[in-house]
């Protein structure tokens, strides 16, 4: 069967890649499964034929036959285990990228979503100046870390995997803030994810629904 994901009808990002449903598209595009999409508005994502795929009314959400799931790191790890091209094949490597997708969700991503909360929701608020530079701060810390394990290396852990497709699409959510710059090695790591073929077609898709054109194959 075909998937059919679910995106923003409207995204914030004006189609940037920024928005969740990339994950997801550019591990499909990476696995050569072709994906149905249905957008939604951000009202029908708070009602309840929605709310049923995704009970905290968010997108992305991921139905194939029987199955609906949400949360990219789960849809993510169903498409790597059910194709082949996004983890080793070697249990220990596997787990290893399974590890590093963990990592990207659960260590490096919150210091980055606690920027995105202050800046476009506490702007206005009086403790905001005081509290940028400590997060960003926080956000440094963790690219510093991650910088100092990649080292020259082209991707986490051997070849290219879900984990680094992961990591990656943490990363350009910070690059907005010039963060991501001050770690060449970084900035060289999205930039060689980015020039991967199943990331730009992923781009040019979900890009083709805020612009209204169709993406150029
Ligand atoms: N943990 C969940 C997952 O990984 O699937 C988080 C899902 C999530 O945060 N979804 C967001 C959403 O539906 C869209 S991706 N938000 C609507 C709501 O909560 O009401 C987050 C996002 C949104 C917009 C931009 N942007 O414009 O740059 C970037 C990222």
């Amino acid at each position: 069967m075909t998937p059919t994901i679910t995106a923003f009808e409207s995204s914030p990002d004006r189609g940037q890649g920024l928005a969740r449903d990339m994950r997801v598209r550019w591990a499909l595009e990476e696995v050569g499964q072709p994906y149905n999409v249905r957008l939604v508005s951000f009202a029908a994502m708070k009602q309840p034929a929605h709310l049923a795929l995704q009970p905290f009314g968010q997108i992305p959400t991921y139905e194939d036959g029987d199955l609906a799931l949400f949360e990219t790191g789960s849809i993510l790890l169903h498409i790597a285990e059910h194709h082949t091209g996004l983890l080793p094949d070697d249990a220990n490597g596997r787990a290893r990228a399974i590890t590093w997708m963990f990592a990207a969700v659960g260590t490096v991503e919150p210091p980055i979503l606690e920027l995105q909360t202050l800046k476009f929701g506490e702007g206005d608020k009086p403790w905001f100046a005081q509290r940028l530079p400590l997060v960003n701060d926080r956000i440094r810390d963790r690219l510093k870390q991650l910088a100092a394990r990649l080292g020259h290396a082209d991707w986490l852990d051997g070849a290219f995997t879900v984990g680094d497709l992961m990591m990656v699409h943490v990363l350009l959510r910070v690059r907005p803030s010039g963060l991501l710059a001050e770690f060449p090695t970084l900035a060289a790591y999205t930039a060689r994810a980015e020039a991967r073929p199943a990331y730009q077609r992923a781009f040019a898709a979900q890009l083709a629904v805020a612009t209204g054109k169709s993406p150029v194959s």
